[in-house]
């Protein structure tokens, strides 16, 4: 008996040290240091408050374009964001613009100052459809079959991915170091609306086409700055969330996607909704050691002159999450429409954003800068 203890305390001491260290590394075992610091401190984040992100900051807002230093976030707030969200859709075609205009050599050297700033960088990519040459939006039968290896499109895949590696591979800080980066793969796929999403393939499919891109990425390419986020759109149960869920060992980041409809009738029901997912995720992010996010949030033309105190706020305070990103500000369009998810100066409500800002859960520049995220 005695013995037996002796062996089990014996062994609880060898491994324990070198369990508590895996649990705290990321999907990449060689990631680099910042990367790996990041990592630590997206996971204790969520005691703090939560970082506040927006996709395309620093290109555009409404009424403006690439104006240096310019920052619809910091125009009303006087800071930048925490976060900043960029999109690769049409590096695989080799075009020098992305899929909103944003040119990919202005998007590196904004990525470098974000991150200089002590922000956090995610990317996007709503990548062709590799089967048909049509868009994201474009699903086709067998498209997510025909890129995995053995597949006919596989090659062409290999090739996109290779220009996405030689993208993020020349992001680097001021010492030399790689920036990094939370890569967010095939985004809201448990909906139906992009090629690799809900009916259009089979949960298995995805889950393969997901081990091998990250297998292609940090085995092959050798890119190891990077923090793999799997994301769906909303969701109703643990269930749903993990029909796609490609395993513990291959995510770093758990994260979901909703948007308010514009209708301020609505904020009710999305609070409810909202609160209720974010039970959800927490749940599954907690039992599973991962960091949980809202990878994209937005509610476009923001009419509800409280939305950011009354429902937002309001509602995460009663929850623990590393960051919010929402999602960009594109503006007023030809066709008349306009999307745009945060205050710009002198929007009706920015107001109410300001007191959002204020408040000591919410985290902007100077508090992720405080934060130390890659040290
Ligand atoms: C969508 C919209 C589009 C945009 C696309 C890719 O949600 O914002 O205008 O082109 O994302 O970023």
């Amino acid at each position: 008996m005695r013995k037996k203890v002796f062996v089990r305390i014996l062994l609880l001491l060898i491994y324990a040290p070198s369990f508590g260290q895996n649990s705290d590394l990321p999907v990449d075992k060689d990631a680099t240091k910042e990367t790996v610091n990041l990592y630590r401190h997206l996971k204790r984040l969520g005691d703090k408050g939560f970082l506040f992100g927006h996709q395309d900051d620093l290109a555009y807002g409404v009424n403006w374009k690439y104006v240096p230093g310019h920052s619809d976030i910091k125009e009303v707030t006087g800071e930048y964001p925490a976060l900043y969200g960029w999109e690769l859709g049409r590096i695989e075609l080799d075009h020098t613009v992305n899929i909103d205009s944003v040119p990919f050599d202005k998007m590196k050297q904004f990525i470098g100052e974000g991150y200089a700033r002590g922000g956090v960088i995610t990317i996007s990519w709503h990548l062709n459809n590799p089967l048909t040459g049509g868009t994201a939006w474009q699903p086709a039968p067998g498209t997510v079959a025909s890129i995995l290896p053995g597949g006919e499109k596989h090659a062409l895949y290999r090739s996109w991915l290779d220009k996405v590696a030689g993208f993020l591979q020349d992001l680097k800080g001021s010492h030399g170091e790689y920036i990094p980066v939370v890569l967010r793969l095939f985004h809201e796929l448990n909906g139906s609306w992009f090629w690799w999403g809900g009916r259009n393939c089979t949960p298995e499919e995805l889950k393969q086409l997901w081990h091998f891109t990250i297998q292609y990425l940090r085995d092959e390419k050798k890119v190891h700055h990077l923090l793999y986020a799997f994301n769906t759109d909303r969701f109703s149960s643990e269930e749903a969330y993990l029909e796609r869920y490609p395993g513990d060992e291959w995510v770093d980041i758990t994260g979901f996607d909703i948007y308010q409809a514009n209708n301020i009738a609505k904020s009710g029901d999305f609070q409810q909704e909202f609160d209720k997912t974010l039970t959800l995720l927490e749940k599954i992010a907690g039992t599973r050691g991962k960091v949980p996010a809202l990878t994209e949030f937005g509610y476009n033309g923001l009419t509800d002159s409280s939305w950011w105190t009354h429902i937002f706020l309001q509602t995460l305070r009663g929850h623990k999450i590393a960051y919010v990103m929402a999602w960009r500000n594109a503006g007023y369009k030809k066709d008349g429409s306009h999307e745009f998810y945060v205050p710009y100066k002198g929007q009706a409500f920015s107001d109410d954003f300001k007191k959002f800002y204020k408040d000591s859960r919410t985290l902007f520049q100077r508090d992720a800068w405080n934060e130390k995220l890659y040290f």
